[in-house]
């Protein structure tokens, strides 16, 4: 060795202050972001008549024991990957057409684990919907989960086009606290998409050889119970139980694919089963009714216009 030892220059020390200034700037900054907690509602809370934000798909809840929003407009869900803490990550959104494929996707929480706990909700601890934009193709279908929280169900799109699937669950956190969620995400289907316009509304239809009816004139943000029949021929059909009810009533919106809640009523009344329907405002829809007859579930399709 032998040369003289090295020292910086000026410049070099200069150069050495402005960096070393930076990154301790930049820990700073980001250890006061970590000071201070996440805003729970922070991403697409839409705001409501309360003046306050709900997360979208979780609709109304009490503050501080006194409750609120009850009884009014409630929201549609499934427009969002994530609400209330909860995101929808699928593993894989396209599938090609009509090929028998496989969904699988994670419920994550906010420290972005997958959630393995989950609350039973008729009949099942997850229920997921798919539809095409259209509101074609409706299926409803119950995955299973592996023990890493890794949810998969056989998936099959039938015609080309964007569809949405919905997971409608009940997530317990560590603490026991159940939140209710619906979350939407877009599956594809490639190739050449010939929407379908929706079939006019009517309060009757046919399916499988069913008749089915329903009463009821749904309000835009007031529950209406509306009343299902089903017949085969002349005679009330023997429906059984399917999801811990007589029934299932999914309804969606046109324009956004709005997944709606709707409450089933316990029990019959006489041939008849019941729901509570809360729409949120005026438009079409499409109501989906899943019924049980002789051990094999048929779904009948109907389009409401509400004023
Ligand atoms: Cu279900």
């Amino acid at each position: 060795m032998g040369g003289p030892p090295l020292r910086p220059d000026r410049s070099t020390l200069r150069l050495a202050l402005v960096v070393g200034g930076l990154v301790l700037a930049v820990l700073l900054g980001f250890g006061l972001g970590r000071l201070n907690p996440p805003p729970s509602t922070a991403s697409g809370a839409a705001p409501t008549a309360g003046g306050h934000t709900h997360p979208p798909g979780t609709g109304a809840h009490s503050h501080g024991g006194a409750a609120v929003d009850q009884g009014t407009a409630a929201d549609a869900a499934g427009l969002s990957v994530s609400a209330a803490g909860y995101t929808l990550t699928p593993s894989a959104v396209e599938f090609p057409v009509g090929r028998a494929g496989e969904l699988r996707f994670q419920i994550r929480d906010q420290r972005r684990r997958a959630v393995t706990r989950f609350a039973v909700v008729h009949d099942k601890p997850m229920h997921l919907i798919v539809v095409r934009r259209d509101l074609t193709g409706y299926q409803h279908l119950h995955p299973t989960m592996a023990p890493d929280g890794t949810w998969s169900v056989p998936l099959t799109l039938t015609e080309p086009g964007v569809w949405r699937a919905y997971a409608d669950f009940t997530a317990v956190a560590d603490d026991g606290g159940q939140t209710a969620v619906t979350l939407g995400t877009d599956l594809t289907a490639p190739g050449g998409y010939a929407p379908r316009p929706l079939p006019a509304p009517a309060t009757t239809g046919t399916v499988d050889g069913f008749t089915v009816a329903y009463e009821g004139t749904p309000k835009a943000g007031e529950p209406t119970p509306l009343r299902f029949r089903v017949s085969a021929g002349a005679a009330a059909a023997p429906l059984e139980r399917y999801l811990g009810a007589y029934g299932h009533l999914v309804a969606l919106r046109e324009g956004d694919l709005g997944y709606l809640h709707v409450h089933p009523q316990s029990g019959r009344d006489g041939d008849a089963v019941t729901f509570q329907l809360t729409v949120p405002g005026p438009g079409r829809y499409r109501m989906f009714l899943d019924f049980q007859v002789a051990g094999v579930v048929h779904t009948a399709g109907f389009t409401v216009t509400v004023p």
